[in-house]
């Protein structure tokens, strides 16, 4: 690759990944980076904070934002999630409006669209999981239908599991942006703090490994995190938050197995990321009803609301 002559001015800006819970946006953030930045789970509601993730080119800088998936919203905790999701909007040169193939006339899209109307922001439509697809013609009632609804900037069917379709995507961003300086130095990848990606991770293996309510209920922090340069290694001591005793026993599992496995699965995640050795220590702790404490959601990152 060659750098970009004085003339050729670099373009950068912002990136907004929209859409319903569960449609795929954080796989498509890890897709396009090439790395693992934000947490998947085939449940819906995963991701709870923006998740920054930058693409960094010889003439581009793209700061990707990956956001809470939109819904109606029950209760105040995932009301926080929802407007993280909607006050994204008015803040990027560039909206990926994610939808799934197959069942795209869902109530939730329509209440995206109307507030995709509110700002004046370019918008892909990003038709996702094509792979799933039995037969690609499913795809153009789809398009017709959304075509009708809104003059979208372009409209790209992809899989972000496969990757079909997502170079197509970042094509299409990279003419988009204006140009810009590089927010970021060349070699970040993302903003959040390691002890943030680490936290993630863990609480990624909640939603893996325990099924029904409990991973809505967990909220996990790191309490230390020492480079062990001596041993090698790098010690980390987290905590698991929950919400009831009964929360509790589930997560340590009968003679302790379920909490193991979490600790084996997210220290070899965690291990990767970093490039360390790591050796995790795993506390679970009763916290009662914190999603509803705003001095408790405040310790443990998120708004507080009012
Ligand atoms: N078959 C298929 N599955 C996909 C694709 N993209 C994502 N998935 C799966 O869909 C599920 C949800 O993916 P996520 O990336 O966590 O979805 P999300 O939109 O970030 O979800 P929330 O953070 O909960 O809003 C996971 O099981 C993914 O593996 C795709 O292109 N094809
Ligand atoms: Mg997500």
């Amino acid at each position: 690759m060659t750098n970009p002559s004085p003339e050729n001015k670099l373009r950068s800006g912002y990136v907004a990944i929209v859409g319903a819970p569960n449609v795929g946006k954080s796989t498509l953030l890890n897709r396009i980076l090439n790395e693992k930045i934000s947490i998947t789970a085939s449940k819906p509601q995963t991701t709870r904070n923006r998740i920054m993730g930058i693409l960094n080119s010889p003439g581009h800088q793209m700061i990707f934002v990956d956001t809470p998936g939109i819904h109606r919203a029950r209760d105040s905790f995932n009301r926080m999630m929802v407007d993280t999701a909607l006050s994204t909007l008015s803040e990027v040169d560039v909206i990926c409006f994610l939808i799934e193939a197959s069942g795209a006339d869902r109530e939730i899209d329509r209440f995206i669209l109307e507030n995709l109307q509110k700002v004046n922001t370019p918008v892909l439509l990003l038709i996702n999981k094509i792979d799933a697809l039995r037969d690609k013609k499913e795809l153009l009632p789809v398009i017709e239908k959304f075509r009708g609804i809104r003059d979208f900037h372009t409209i790209i069917p992809i899989s972000a599991l496969t990757g079909d379709g997502v170079d197509a995507v970042v094509r299409e961003i990279a003419e988009l942006l204006p140009e810009g300086p590089r927010y970021y130095p060349e070699d970040y990848i993302t903003d959040q703090p390691e002890r943030f990606l680490v936290a993630e991770l863990i609480r990624e293996k909640v939603f893996h490994l325990i099924h029904q309510e409990i991973p809505y209920a967990v909220a996990v922090m790191v309490d230390t995190f020492t480079e062990e340069a001596d041993r090698n290694l790098i010690s980390i001591e987290a905590t698991i938050h929950v919400e009831r005793d009964s929360q509790k026993a589930i997560v340590i599992g009968k003679n302790g197995q379920m909490l193991k496995e979490i600790g084996k699965q997210a220290r070899e995640d965690i291990e990767r990321l970093l490039g360390w050795r790591v050796y995790l220590g795993l506390f679970v702790r009763v916290q009662k009803n914190w999603r509803k404490d705003p001095r408790v959601l405040t310790d443990f990152g998120y708004p507080s609301g009012n």
